[in-house]
């Protein structure tokens, strides 16, 4: 049985994504959450992770952490599906996906992931310039992929789960939309039934005050 590490769902953007990708393809798991921001959590991430940042994926003796990293290990578990299959493809899906695990600095900091309700923060010019190229990478690879599915490259893969806290970010902050393409993706992400799972899960957080 694999567990997986997790800060709270209302917040925390990296854990999102390899929860995503357990979700998405069927890989059964137990989920530790710890509260972000808290002696809490301080006192029991050294428990879990060398990094003392979550997400960290367990498996037996083994224990990987950083979103990306995880997202590969879960990708061997199901035997390459995570990605594309082509290799042209697979080439594109892991450029978007690494270029979020590496890039957005200014729209990642100035608009926080938050799961539940809505916020008006306005955006540095570089946040701006984030928000634009983010929309500009959905709106080409939805239009290239769009007749091999709904998602970025058609099926569902782990560039779709990286971008996901985006689609979130989109939400709570009201972010403009230039392309009806890239909101439809957005829009996507938003409703699918995983996503929405976390949402629910993140609006009892709330509700109970958990780690605040
Ligand atoms: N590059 C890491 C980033 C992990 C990260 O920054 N996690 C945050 C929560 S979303 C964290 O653990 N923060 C706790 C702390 O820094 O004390 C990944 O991809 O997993």
């Amino acid at each position: 049985m694999l567990t997986l590490v997790i800060g709270n769902k209302n917040l925390s953007s990296w854990s999102l994504r390899p929860w995503l990708v357990l979700k998405h393809f069927d890989l059964a798991f137990e989920e530790v959450k710890l509260p972000l921001d808290t002696p809490e959590f301080h006192r029991d991430i050294v428990k879990y992770s060398p990094t003392r940042r979550v997400p960290l994926l367990i498996d037996g003796e083994l224990k990987i952490w950083d979103s990306l990293a995880i997202a590969e290990y879960l990708n061997e578990k199901v035997q390459g599906r995570a990605w594309p299959a082509d290799a042209a493809t697979r080439a594109l899906a892991r450029a978007v996906s690494a270029e979020m695990h590496s890039g957005f600095a200014a729209l990642r900091t100035n608009w926080s992931m938050k799961a539940v309700g809505t916020a008006t923060v306005p955006l540095p010019a570089q946040g701006v310039a984030d928000v634009v190229r983010v929309q500009e990478l959905w709106h080409d690879c939805r239009s290239q992929f769009a007749q091999r599915g709904p998602w970025l490259f058609g099926e569902y893969s782990i560039a779709d789960a990286m971008y996901a806290p985006v689609a979130l970010r989109f939400r709570h902050y009201g972010a403009t939309f230039s392309s009806p393409i890239a909101q439809a993706y957005q829009q996507q992400l938003v409703q699918d039934p995983h996503m929405q799972e976390w949402i629910a899960e993140a609006q009892v957080e709330v509700n109970t005050h958990f780690g605040t």
